[in-house]
């Protein structure tokens, strides 16, 4: 069984690992850790996360702990063989693609998300539309990769989960103007169809 931590509220990167759980149907539970702030930096979730972040997940059938989404979705494709691809060099544009979005949108729209939604201290317009710029940048770079292909690396993979729970909140939080990236859109579309992504959180 995988415990899943977590939080009550779906964040992007907590929506990620809960796609890919109800896509491969693997076993798991969820840990709700009750919150964000001091409450979740017990030594016990420490010990699991380091950074004091979640998701991250223990794996009761061997002991493996993985914080990050994204070692988190590759474990998980390892460990059901399913949305990452065996031959090395299809796996290779996976990884690539998945670590384009974990360390740019991943990173960037959550500095937008918690300038907007979970603090009140101010920004200066001038970071705040560096930051809307930089997400922008991305959309034209993963439209033109979806030029020709229904998923980024073609299949459908995790490189495409960790990317859509951002997809969703990229209108209302970057202000991106989703009708500037009709292949990004179609992608988006195609994924919104598939129960995994549907389905209530967890
Ligand atoms: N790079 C990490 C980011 C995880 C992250 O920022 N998680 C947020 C919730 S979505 C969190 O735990 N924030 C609380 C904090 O940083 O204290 C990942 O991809 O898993």
């Amino acid at each position: 069984m995988i415990v899943f931590y977590s939080l009550t509220s779906a964040t992007p990167n907590i929506r990620k690992i809960s796609m890919m759980l109800n896509e491969t149907g693997l076993p798991y539970r969820v840990n709700d850790i009750h919150g964000q702030g001091s409450e979740k930096f017990t030594d016990d979730f420490m010990a699991i996360s380091p950074n004091g972040t979640v998701p991250a997940i223990l794996d009761e059938e061997n002991g493996a702990v993985l914080f990050e989404s994204g070692a988190i979705l590759h474990y998980l494709a390892e460990k059901s063989g399913s949305l990452l691809p065996a031959n090395i060099k299809d796996r290779s544009e996976v990884m690539k693609w998945l670590m384009f979005e974990v360390s740019n949108m991943g990173p960037t729209m959550g500095e937008i998300f918690h300038y907007m939604v979970q603090t009140s201290e101010e920004i200066g317009d001038i970071h705040m539309q560096r930051y809307k710029d930089k997400v922008a940048q991305f959309c034209a770079i993963l439209d033109r990769q979806l030029n020709d292909r229904e998923y980024l690396c073609g299949e459908y993979s995790i490189a495409d989960i960790a990317l859509y729970p951002w997809h969703v909140v990229l209108e209302d939080l970057a202000e991106v103007n989703l009708s500037d990236y009709p292949n990004l859109n179609d992608w988006a579309n195609r994924i919104s169809k598939r129960p995994a992504a549907a389905a209530k959180f967890p």
